[in-house]
């Protein structure tokens, strides 16, 4: 039995791995293995013999199991180190700079937008893309013959004959979501809706798919005279200038009355636009007292309650404050451009840091 004992020991003491280990194992203490032999001849002993023989075998199977267990355990610690000295990583190292991606112009001006709103006591709506035309238009006193809806260029989802839900468009404008507003959280409110709108339109100025804010503040004294205020307080703010000159064109929505679109003045120096001064007007938005059947769509006494609302291209005031010469650009997804304009992920615009730094 010493002799298994010296021969086993220093075998498992200098096994290599676990595969190794089973196979020592098998020799030494499995079913046909030499210690087991050792007990079988126990069987033919007398029983002095066998008292003694016995513990001594069983002990011996204990001892080598024991070794067995112990060289598995250190054989694991020693995976364990060489895989932690393999997979270390130094979790301190720099970031590849040149690559970090950019902020849309897109959403650098809807957050700027949003900041300056925020100021003046807006809050954010959003609301679906795909609306019923019940929510796009009539709700917005554009009833089904009404020449807007042609004009539109509306995209209808297509359905089944047999659909009797009500016809589904991407919605033209976010108007929609500030009847949705309306209809939940009723008046006083003051909001505005940013998002993308959509109309079959293609060409150097259109893009089927844009974007646009529409702002809506409701009240029981609310007049044009407060719309001017807000929208002068707006275009100061976005355009970083301390004076503008805001000029309004009587004109013609379904969804007011009055309507005005305004115009900012300006000047064109060799392409460099200049808020504020100049001989030049440009046109970037329109707005309006809420028409009454529009408050009552919305499921608020006109009689009570009135407000003004307003709308703006949110791809136009980006182009124009950041010098973008082609809207197109903007849904090209081409990263060289978008390294050009686009803004660093960490310079959130806010009123007090400045917008656009
Ligand atoms: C514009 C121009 C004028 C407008 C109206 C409404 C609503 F839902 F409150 F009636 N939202 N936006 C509006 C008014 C939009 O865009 C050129």
């Amino acid at each position: 039995m010493d002799d298994l004992k010296e021969k086993y020991l220093p075998r498992i003491a200098d096994a290599l791995d676990e595969a190794a280990l089973e196979d020592i194992r098998l020799a030494a203490v499995g079913k046909k293995g030499e210690v087991a032999l050792k007990m079988r001849e126990l069987g033919q002993m007398d029983p002095t013999e066998r008292q003694i023989k016995g513990p001594i075998l069983n002990a011996l199977k204990n001892e080598i199991l024991s070794a067995i267990a112990a060289k598995k355990a250190g054989l694991a610690d020693t995976a364990l180190d060489a895989r932690l000295r393999s997979e270390w990583l130094d979790v301190t190292l720099p970031t590849r700079t040149r690559r970090r991606g950019t902020i849309h112009p897109l959403s650098q001006v809807t957050e700027e937008v949003t900041a300056i709103f925020a100021e003046m006591g807006f809050s954010v709506a959003e609301g679906p893309r795909i609306e019923t035309d019940w929510y796009n238009f009539d709700a917005l006193n554009i009833p089904s013959h009404h020449p807007a809806r042609a004009e539109m260029d509306t995209f209808y989802l297509n359905r089944a004959a047999s659909d009797d839900r009500p016809p589904h468009v991407l919605r033209t404008h976010t108007s929609p979501v500030q009847i949705r507003s309306m209809e939940s959280t009723g008046a006083p409110t003051r909001i505005i809706c940013p998002g993308g709108v959509y109309r079959a339109d293609y060409d150097q100025t259109h893009t089927p798919m844009f974007h646009q804010v529409e702002g809506l503040a409701i009240d029981k004294d609310i007049s044009m005279a407060n719309l001017k205020w807000v929208l002068e307080e707006f275009v100061k703010s976005y355009f970083e200038v301390d004076d503008v000159d805001l000029r309004f064109r009587a004109s013609h929505f379904p969804f007011t009355e009055p309507s005005a679109e305004v115009d900012i003045r300006c000047s064109w120096e060799n392409g460099n636009l200049k808020v504020g001064e100049g001989d030049d007007w440009l046109e970037i938005l329109g707005s309006g007292m809420v028409h009454p059947k529009v408050l009552q769509a919305g499921g608020i006494n006109p009689e009570e309650w009135q407000g003004f609302a307003f709308g703006m291209g949110i791809d136009r005031i980006a182009m124009l404050k950041y010098g973008i010469p082609d809207l197109r650009a903007f849904f090209d997804s081409d990263l060289r451009w978008l390294r050009h304009y686009g803004f660093e992920a960490l310079d959130v615009p806010t009123l007090h840091s400045g917008l656009s730094r």
